[in-house]
């Protein structure tokens, strides 16, 4: 009794220092920290040891992984052994493990799969086919201590749904970040490749633990100096950190690179010395990067090079550098997202316009990389019809993880129910459904490559995302990568629980707040339907009036179409019909606004100012109420998030609510802006009982940002 009293006494006095200590953010979900008594012992009692095979830098990731949470959880760090045993955590492959220690069907689990198995013999087997199986199987197990689950009962298999799970870093030369609010680029370009930064390590323990293993270090606005020597050296010495993680290295490629550099006299896709130049550029990296992963291209896009500049189509220029990859297994990852000043088509069409007459022509590694919805990483966005419209083509989702649109790193939006949502639409393309999860994941296009991509909101802040609560948005993104049909809330509380607390009762706040949190942020900007309302370059704050941009569909106006009479994008058969670029079964649905999901009425229709909406309110009063209603969740969260000062460390829990205070703020004149700018085109009153705007219209008009950050 005394002993074992004095035993816990002991162990608090070593974990104190640990519970003292002031957290910034920078340990992610990786945090480890001391469990409560009973996990405590349960930890213990399955991590005496690990018994692992010393073979390579990825199992020796895994193992020092192990001691260090193991360690953080309990205070205590298992000890080597040689022989499996009770109590010990045992690593292996099928060439390793004793067969007693076997589990059933390990083959079928693929080269990334793994089995974490409690036998009933006592040991803690954790099994892959391949090394690296074998870290994302320790990082599981940890997950499972970490989330205080009965570690005595664990019975876990996984293997990944998808090949390709990318991170695209929008990260320029000179280390600044298009779209990134989290500070300058992590990679410190200049001091590479002498100086490996050793945050370039914890990059790659957080992304092995959701099971990303790829990333495009530079920005799709490419420049052709990253195809130099130079600059291939220093992503070798980026991929070398990686490799033991499992992740690969891939380079956005500008089109006109050869001609750029002087070394070709065109970048005609079709001449042969640009395809010549390409195999050898090809080689030269594989040289430096044996496990290179490809090539990221935007092309004839925003003002971007590409082979329509000769005539060429998408599949020409792909299908040219998909050739230079080919023989050392890379594969080239096109994006859809296109859409061009020249071209007056409504924007959400032309992607598909321009690339389903191209299906069927892309080379084998070819896969072309779509945005989730058909503009640009809206609030809110109806599936982009590409989905299920291209049957022999690979199709990677993109979704952009850093929240251009979505109040930067500021506000709290959670992003995993949007990815969810958008995975979960059912593109009505085969009898009894076909969503875009199983478009995604290769239901057309069996035996070719499958994957997603994440636009990174990683820079060199300490949070490295520039807020606790956007680390939710990089872990979200990685745990649907490995499975599109995962839950969101789901993994909301898994991130919760080890972000922030393993308080039951404050992990369903948190979960709470984060599942509402970007319906918010919908409401209070573009609520029922509307989109691409923010300010000018910077997308910061809202600029519904801006009409006088020099392209069309630059405008805020071009979206919304209010005036006098109403307001919405007509994109049925009477508009711009984009709405038939969908199933028919869609469609029809949505051709109609009476059965066209509220959420997306104004992106579909144009519809008068007394349109009868459901609720029995016109459509100004309801847009009104629902501008409303996000100030009030805005106000909920703040409210939720000080109850939640007892459950999470003085630090972050003020940090957190500094911003909730800015998305208040902002919310009010995001609300503010857009009902004064509506009521004065409608020429309407203010519903009856509704506040008026702060401020009258003008002022909101004259607010101007030439500082705000993530322009490149
Ligand atoms: C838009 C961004 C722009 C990107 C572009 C893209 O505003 O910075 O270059 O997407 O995806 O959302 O290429």
């Amino acid at each position: 009794m005394w002993t074992k009293a004095l035993a816990a006494v002991l162990a608090m006095a070593l974990l104190a220092p640990a519970l003292a200590q002031e957290e910034d953010g920078y340990d992610l979900w990786l945090r480890y920290r001391p469990l409560p008594q009973a996990g405590r012992d349960d930890v213990l009692r399955q991590a005496q040891a690990i018994v692992a095979p010393r073979s390579s830098a990825t199992v020796q990731a895994a193992v020092t992984e192990l001691r260090r949470g193991v360690q953080g959880m309990t205070g205590q760090a298992p000890a080597d052994a040689a022989q499996p045993r009770a109590g010990a955590i045992v690593l292996g492959t099928a060439a390793t493990l004793p067969p007693a220690l076997l589990p059933d069907g390990l083959a079928a689990l693929g080269r990334e799969g793994y089995a974490v198995r409690r036998m009933e013999s006592g040991e803690t087997v954790i099994a892959a086919n391949t090394d690296i199986g074998l870290l994302y199987g320790a990082f599981a197990w940890l997950r499972a201590a970490n989330t205080g689950m009965p570690l005595d009962r664990l019975d876990e298999r996984s293997a990944p749904k998808l090949q390709l799970r990318v991170l695209n870093h929008w990260d320029n030369l000179d280390r600044t970040v298009e779209r990134g609010y989290a500070g300058e680029s992590i990679w410190n370009w200049w001091a590479l490749p002498d100086v490996r930064d050793r945050r370039y390590t914890d990059y790659a323990r957080a992304n092995a633990s959701l099971g990303i293993n790829g990333t495009v270090l530079n920005n799709v606005n490419s420049k052709p100096e990253i195809l130099t020597a130079p600059w291939i050296a220093k992503a070798a010495a980026l991929a070398d950190v990686l490799r033991p993680y499992g992740i690969r290295v891939y380079l956005s490629a500008r089109f006109s690179t050869p001609l750029e550099l002087k070394e070709t006299a065109t970048a005609d896709p079709l001449a042969p010395e640009v395809a010549a130049w390409w195999a050898r550029k090809a080689d030269e990296i594989y040289r430096a990067i044996p496990d290179f992963g490809g090539f990221l291209v935007k092309a004839n896009s925003e003002g971007q090079p590409g082979p329509q500049d000769y005539h060429r189509s998408h599949a020409d220029g792909a299908n040219m550098l998909a050739a230079a990859v080919a023989p050392h297994g890379g594969v080239v990852m096109w994006r859809a997202f296109v859409y061009a000043a020249e071209n007056p088509a409504d924007r959400a069409r032309q992607a598909y316009d321009e690339f389903t007459p191209l299906d069927g022509k892309f080379a084998k590694n070819v896969l072309v990389q779509v945005k989730n919805g058909p503009i640009d990483f809206q609030p809110r966005e109806p599936f982009h019809p590409l989905f299920g419209a291209m049957p022999k083509t690979p199709l990677v989702m993109e979704f952009q993880i850093t929240k251009e649109y979505l109040g930067y790193a500021t506000h709290l939006a959670y992003l995993g129910t949007m990815f969810e949502e958008a995975l979960r639409s059912d593109t009505a393309r085969a009898p009894g459904g076909l969503t875009v999860a199983q478009v995604v994941e290769g239901a057309q296009t069996p035996g070719r490559p499958t994957g997603m991509a994440g636009v990174a909101n990683i820079g060199s802040e300490r949070t490295w995302s520039g807020s606790h609560f956007d680390q939710a948005n990089w872990y979200a993104y990685g745990r649907l990568a490995w499975n599109p049909q995962a839950s969101s809330r789901a993994i909301a509380r898994e991130w919760a629980a080890q972000t922030f607390t393993r308080e039951p009762r404050a992990l369903d706040d948190i979960v709470g707040m984060m599942s509402m949190s970007r319906e918010a942020v919908v409401n209070y900007m573009t609520p029922l339907g509307l989109h691409h309302i923010m300010g000018t370059g910077h997308h910061h704050g809202p600029a519904p009036w801006v009409a006088e941009l020099a392209r069309p569909d630059w405008n805020p106006v071009y979206y919304h179409k209010a005036d006098r009479n109403g307001i919405g994008f007509d994109r049925t058969a009477r508009g711009s019909n984009a709405l038939a670029q969908y199933a028919p079964a869609i469609a029809r649905q949505y051709g109609d606004p009476r059965t066209t999901p509220e959420p997306l009425l104004l992106w579909f229709h144009h519809l008068p100012w007394d349109y009868a909406m459901p609720s029995g309110r016109t459509l100004w009063a309801e847009l009104v109420a629902r501008y409303d209603l996000g100030v009030t969740q805005a106000q909920a969260l703040r409210t939720r998030w000080a109850a939640l000062k007892p459950f999470v460390d003085a630090r972050r829990h003020e940090d957190v609510a500094a911003l909730l205070d800015v998305q208040v703020k902002e919310a009010q004149w995001w609300r503010d802006a857009c009902v004064a700018y509506f009521a004065s085109v409608s020429g309407r009153p203010l519903p009856a009982g509704t506040k008026r705007p702060a401020l009258p219209l003008e002022r909101y008009k004259a607010l101007q940002f030439p500082y705000a950050p993530g322009r490149g």
